[in-house]
């Protein structure tokens, strides 16, 4: 039997299309605004399926700036936590964008560790209502995620769960 001086470490990378608010998974992303308090798109079809506990939960927050990111519970929801982060509005790339894409990505992977969850699902953050380019944000969410499991992580999983086909076709592309 060889023997190691580390434990193996395996995170897989995974790609569905569909509804994030019916995946069975420890924490759910939002595409949350700065105030937390809901809106539409991935953010209001998570409040809706969490039902009103969440609101109330996340009007103790006092918001969140962009790039950050903060934790409720799931409620109603299959998924036990809800990590919410604020995205960048796509202001056409020299107002931090990208930084601030990779800094949610960062910011929900380092909460998950903390609260040693084993499975995330990511929306595609920014690309709706914000207008973020869907190629340069699923090249920075997918290269944010591989370097976060490169190194030792709770996670066993990541999802990127994409709402579109034209999404489906960047990420099944970029992930091979
Ligand atoms: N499941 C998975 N993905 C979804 C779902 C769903 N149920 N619904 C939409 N998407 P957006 P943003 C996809 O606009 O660009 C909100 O009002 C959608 O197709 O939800 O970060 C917030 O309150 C797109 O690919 O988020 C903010 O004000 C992705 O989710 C603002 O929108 C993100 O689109 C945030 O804008």
């Amino acid at each position: 039997m060889p023997s190691y001086d580390k434990p193996i470490y395996m995170t897989s990378i995974e790609l569905t299309k569909g509804d994030i608010t019916k995946l069975k998974v420890d924490a759910i992303v939002n595409a949350a605004n700065t105030s937390l308090l809901g809106g539409g798109g991935v953010d209001g079809a998570i409040h809706k399926a969490a039902g009103p506990g969440l609101l109330d939960e996340c009007k103790t927050l006092k918001g969140c700036p962009t790039g950050q990111a903060k934790l409720t519970s799931g409620y109603n929801l299959l998924a036990k936590w809800v990590v919410h982060t604020v995205g960048p509005v796509w202001y056409g790339g020299n107002k931090d964008e990208e930084k601030l894409l990779r800094s949610c990505y960062v910011n929900c992977l380092l909460i998950a560790n903390e609260f040693k969850m084993e499975s995330i699902a990511f929306p595609n953050i920014s690309t709706g209502v914000y207008a973020f380019p869907k190629e340069k944000a699923a090249e920075i969410a997918i290269n944010t995620v591989k370097s976060f499991i490169e190194t030792p992580t709770t996670l066993k999983k990541v999802i990127f769960i994409v709402f579109d086909e034209e999404n489906f076709t960047i990420y099944k592309n970029i992930l091979g």
